[in-house]
């Protein structure tokens, strides 16, 4: 006890022996985490679920800071980025998709190669990664059209990595084309494919997919894939949709199927969280997800996962002022720009506020406001100063 004089009174204050950090913990289940973190021991799923529950965000957000600064320490990164929706031609009927279009639907768009390849030049040949996504397309889902089009980008902007399709969508392609992920993903390779996105995971769970995403690759292929993917030397991303009929559990064997999926074979190298929107699809009813559900999810995501070097909040799908905060519940990417034409359609179609554009020096404003310096990337996270530009010369074959 240490006496302090006040005026006339005599104040007693309890002295806390006891790091005064850990002191403010407020839920035990936090303190066994920091404990097993320390240990380097991997969180249970009841460490998961407590990390969901948690009322305690002060503790969870020093946590999971500690272990993105132990990861990537001051750095928060970007990649300057070329956004494409290729075709929104889909039949997996996924209920969550506001996105998918039938071919005859007025509202379906689908380019041509040409076009998709004038629309990643349309501003400029300066990033460093074209990121595409569609649909399970029958037209437009065929290696004829895709490994032309992908050697064309590699020998124009050789500077910029090729993220494209998703598990799902490869799946698609090697049961149109009867062939074995090896082989398909090896064409993909050698045409110059870099990086597999990360969507189509949604969850994992049996019981959510038969309800949500009957149509599509199942978890286990949808693991294969990107086991294959990374064993033939293709990086890859991974996502969690979370916000719909999925319990809490199912949210944690999710994050840890990814992290036994890495053990197994490495070479994932971000996972995104992404937050359900609800306009104008069968889930409408559940509604936006929270801040504070949104926060949580950061946080658990970098905590649970301790072999994956980083969690991007991507801010098209969180808001740019949920992802700078998520910066500080243990995320350490933004994903990028998108070119000032590019037209995002999957987050659009859903209700997202989110413009189409963000400069990169805004990423930097606020990745630098929250403490952190900001690094530019390429897909495979090799890093650029930030004024870099690519050679005239190698933009020759535009
Ligand atoms: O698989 C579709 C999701 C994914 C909705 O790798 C929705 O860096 C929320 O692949 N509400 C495709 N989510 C997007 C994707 C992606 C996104 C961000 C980063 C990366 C990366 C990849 O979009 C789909 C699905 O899970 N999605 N509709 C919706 N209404």
């Amino acid at each position: 006890m240490a006496e302090v004089e006040r005026g006339r009174r005599k104040v007693i204050h309890a002295v806390h022996e006891v790091n005064p950090e850990v002191s403010f913990v407020t839920d035990p289940a936090l303190r066994a985490v920091e404990n097993k973190l320390d240990e380097g021991i991997p969180l249970s799923k009841e460490d998961g679920v407590a990390l969901l529950q948690t009322q305690d965000l002060h503790t969870l957000g020093r946590l999971a800071k500690r272990e993105k600064e132990r990861k990537s320490g001051n750095k928060v990164f970007y990649v300057l980025n070329r956004y494409i929706n290729s075709t929104n031609v889909c039949y997996a009927n996924c209920k969550f998709c506001s996105f998918a279009k039938a071919e005859k639907d007025g509202a379906a768009v689908r380019m041509g190669a040409d076009e998709v390849f004038a629309k990643a030049l349309e501003t400029g040949p300066n990033f460093n990664q074209v990121h595409i996504v569609g649909g399970h397309d029958p037209r437009q889902l065929s290696l004829d059209y895709w490994l032309p089009l992908m050697r064309r980008f590699k020998e124009a902007l050789p500077h910029a990595q090729l993220s494209l399709f998703t598990a799902a969508e490869i799946d698609y392609l090697a049961r149109r084309h009867r062939l074995s992920y090896d082989d398909i993903l090896v064409q993909l390779r050698d045409a110059g494919l870099d990086n597999i996105n990360g969507g189509g995971a949604e969850i994992f769970s049996a019981r959510f997919r038969k309800l949500v995403c009957p149509n599509k690759v199942d978890a286990d292929n949808w693991l294969k894939v990107h086991e294959v993917a990374h064993r033939v030397g293709i990086a890859s991303n991974a996502t969690m949709l979370y916000g719909t009929v999925e319990t809490l559990e199912e949210r944690v064997e999710h994050l840890i199927a990814l992290r036994e999926s890495q053990e197994r074979s490495p070479g994932f190298n971000a996972f995104i969280p992404l937050a359900f929107h609800p306009d104008g699809n069968e889930l409408s009813h559940f509604g936006w997800t929270t801040g504070l559900d949104d926060i949580r999810m950061f946080a658990t995501a970098r905590l649970m996962l301790h072999n994956f070097d980083h969690i991007k909040a991507y801010w098209m799908i969180q808001g740019l002022k949920v992802c700078q905060v998520a910066l500080q519940y243990g995320a350490d990417d933004m994903d990028g720009t998108h070119g000032s034409t590019d037209e995002e359609r999957i987050y659009h179609s859903a209700g997202t506020q989110s413009g189409q554009y963000v400069d990169d020096r805004e990423f930097r404003r606020l990745i630098e406001e929250a403490g952190y310096v900001p690094v530019r990337r390429n897909s495979t996270y090799e890093e650029f100063a930030y004024d870099w530009q690519p050679e005239e010369a190698l933009v020759g074959a535009r």
